[in-house]
């Protein structure tokens, strides 16, 4: 009974031991990144080789119940699971000597892996996670061998208590390295990420010409979405567990694949093309009816026509595959891209300022109508002439389609039923989107009644969304307020509901309110 108490509390020391040096691996790790190879953390790696791997329903519920933590909560799994790795490998290395240690290389291996795989890993992604590894696997062997002395193998020539003393010793050392060099890289990388300071000290030329707002666009009532969507409040949505750093200074734009001429442009070289501004409503294929991934900000760019005609497609293509530095690519098809009646544009200025670094700095693609995942490319590297039968995008072997229209939708955005109401005379308000083709109507049920005509407040153009408004007297109970939208062209919007994949969600967004 008593030797077997004695092994478990060794196990639990071993478990220890392995945990502090799991810790170890990986800040050892950061603080190597740090100095050799800035984007080679293992976690990170590891953590975007989970992204790009799982499959789509545990992606659409991460973000379901992490929303934006959703990245946060990936991470902190990741952390976890190696930290229950590690501890395994402390009691297996007890159990057998360099057991634990070569199960540490093998992470280690792992982690290599992960890392030289990613697109923007550099030549010495290496180093970070092999020499985290080695530094791990060495720390739980020699632990170890003293907590071998000092629970199972008692040294009878040395006084009791020293073996055990050597080890917590050990540990203690181990754990406060850990710690230092976890908070020293986090501080390095603080005080030396100097992309946001180039962003902020980046002037970007005026624009030919500004985007004109029609009186009255902005409705300005309480509760209903402005009509530009600030940038602090714009949704993001991508699989870059960290921010892509990409100066204007290195930034390049391959225009490649089928083209009679390749284009290599600088940021420079964008600018001189000169800016315009528009104004462009964003939409997510993961907005569900009534959701909010969506935002409108006024984008300055260069049409992307104008880059393409640089390069001139060969007859044959049909499709331009975008892609960021993080591998993230895009499929849009050509004709959209060279439509002079569609404003699509390489952006570099977001509602008055250089691309926020999450939202694609320096240059990233909008594209009208179509959704972010097949046009709005951030942190753009490469514009590839090429053919939807010769080439997928990111999201396509993963069940989204190749292209990808955004589907006429609307939704209320006040009153809400989180949001206390009082009877009286209030306004039921929200936004309606059409892209290219631009909203007729909006109508708006109360109680199962009929359908009522809402006002539209002016669009800016056929590319945003609109704000619309409808009074109605309150009374105190529940109601149900329903909402649907026709677009210029006289289509109604889809009454239907399904879900965001394969292309987008459809239905008449239907709401309960309390009033009291
Ligand atoms: N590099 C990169 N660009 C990307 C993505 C991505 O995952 N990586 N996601 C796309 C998707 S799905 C959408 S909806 C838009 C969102 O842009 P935002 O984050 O600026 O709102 O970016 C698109 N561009
Ligand atoms: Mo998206």
């Amino acid at each position: 009974m008593s030797t077997r108490r004695t092994h478990i509390a060794a196990g639990g020391w071993a478990a220890l031991a392995g945990a502090v040096s799991g810790a170890l691996f990986v800040t050892v790790a950061e603080v190597v990144a740090l100095v050799a190879a800035r984007d080679a953390s293992p976690l990170i790696a590891v953590g975007s080789f989970v992204v790009d791997i799982v499959p789509r329903w545990a992606k659409e519920l991460a973000i379901e119940l992490f929303g934006s933590n959703d990245k946060a909560f990936l991470l902190t799994t990741v952390g976890a699971a190696a930290l229950v790795a590690a501890a395994i490998a402390g009691i297996l290395e007890l159990w057998r000597r360099w057991a634990g240690a070569a199960l540490f290389l093998l992470g280690g291996a792992a982690a290599v892996a992960a890392t030289v795989t990613r697109a923007d890993a550099s030549a010495l992604a290496f180093l970070p996670p092999a020499i985290g590894a080695f530094v791990g696997a060495a720390s739980v062997h020699v632990i170890i061998d003293v907590l071998r002395h000092w629970r199972c193998a008692p040294d009878t020539d040395r006084p009791a208590g020293v073996d055990r003393r050597r080890f917590l010793l050990l540990t203690g050392a181990a754990a406060a390295a850990a710690v230092l060099a976890g908070v020293g890289s986090r501080i390095g990388s603080a005080a030396t990420s100097s992309i946001a300071a180039v962003r902020a000290a980046l002037k970007l030329p005026a624009p030919a010409n500004r985007v004109k707002v029609p009186a009255g666009a902005d409705l300005h009532l309480k509760n209903l979405s402005p009509l530009f969507t600030p940038n602090a409040d714009f949704y993001r949505v991508d699989t870059a567990l960290t921010v892509p750093s990409v100066a204007p200074s290195t930034w390049r734009l391959t225009v490649d694949g089928m083209v009679e001429q390749h284009v290599d442009l600088t940021f420079d070289d964008l600018l001189a093309m000169g800016l315009h501004e528009y104004a462009i409503t964003l939409t997510c294929v993961s907005n569900e009816v009534g959701g909010n991934l969506i935002g409108n900000a006024g984008w300055l760019g260069v049409p992307v026509r104008e880059v393409l005609a640089r390069a001139r497609p060969r007859h044959g293509a049909d499709m331009v595959l975008s892609r960021s530095v993080d591998g993230f690519t895009a499929s849009t098809p050509l004709t959209a891209l060279t439509d002079p009646n569609r404003d699509a544009i390489l952006a570099v200025g977001m509602n008055g300022e250089p691309l926020p670094l999450e939202h694609g700095f320096p240059v990233r693609m909008v594209v009208p109508g179509l959704y972010g995942y097949v046009s709005a490319t951030k942190w753009l590297t490469e514009l590839k002439v090429t053919t939807f039968a010769a080439d997928q995008a990111y999201w396509t072997p993963r069940g989204y389609s190749p292209k990808a229209p955004i589907k006429l939708s609307s939704r209320i955005d006040t009153p809400r039923l989180d949001r206390p109401l009082s009877a009286g005379p209030t306004k039921i308000a929200g936004v309606a989107w059409a892209q290219t083709v631009g909203i007729g109507k909006v109508e708006v049920q109360i109680d199962g009644a009929s359908w009522q005509e809402a006002t539209l407040a002016p669009a800016i153009n056929a590319d945003t969304w609109v704000q619309w408004s409808l009074d109605w007297n309150a009374t105190s109970g529940s109601h149900t307020l329903a909402v649907r939208a026709t677009d210029r062209s006289g289509r109604l919007q889809e009454e239907k509901h399904t879900p965001i994949a394969p292309n987008g969600s459809t239905g008449w967004q239907s709401t309960l309110v309390r009033v009291s």
